[in-house]
């Protein structure tokens, strides 16, 4: 039987790909295995329940859930699961996605969502959150974590240039 990949993506539109496929490259880059779903609180609100009821025992470790608007996506996510839900708000076009920020980060206290930036940002750390969270029981993982951050040391120009 295949092995569940230890990430789980998902975002409440396929619109939200834009955005999530950004933590995708991240975990594709460090060799994390995801399962990128579009899921979606209001329109698939049973496929919602399915998914997060059963993701601790389908063999997920972390949820990346991102959502835009009235995001309510990964805290009703994290609602129905103890596996560690990193929400990340995505930018909307009304609200810039401060409506999805708000939405995501102010849970009332007993249910946690560790929210991100909103938009590739918080994508792209959130994906880097969850490969911290899995290294911490994986010691190959957390080599080429910390390889990865070495080579964005590396990278920063000390000085900066004139840019054409
Ligand atoms: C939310 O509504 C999604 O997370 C998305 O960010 C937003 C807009 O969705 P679409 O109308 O583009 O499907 O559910």
């Amino acid at each position: 039987m295949a092995k569940t990949a230890p990430v789980a993506i998902i975002m409440g539109s396929q619109s939200d790909w834009e955005t999530m496929r950004h933590a995708a490259d991240i975990l594709d880059t460090l060799g994390v295995d995801y399962d990128a779903r579009i899921v979606s609180a209001h329109r698939t609100p049973g496929r919602l329940y399915e998914f997060a009821s059963t993701a601790k025992q389908e063999g997920f470790q972390v949820i990346i859930a991102g959502a835009g608007g009235a995001a309510h996506l990964p805290g009703m996510t994290a609602a129905m699961t103890p596996l560690p839900v990193l929400g990340v708000p995505v930018q909307s076009k009304a609200l810039s996605g401060q409506d999805s920020l708000l939405s995501i980060v102010q849970m009332p206290a007993g249910i946690p969502v560790g929210t991100l930036a909103i938009g590739k940002a918080g994508a792209v750390n959130a994906a880097l959150l969850a490969i911290s969270i899995l290294a911490l029981n994986d010691e190959a993982l957390a080599t080429r974590l910390d390889n990865w951050r070495h080579q964005q040391t590396a990278s920063v120009a000390e000085f900066p240039v004139d840019e054409a």
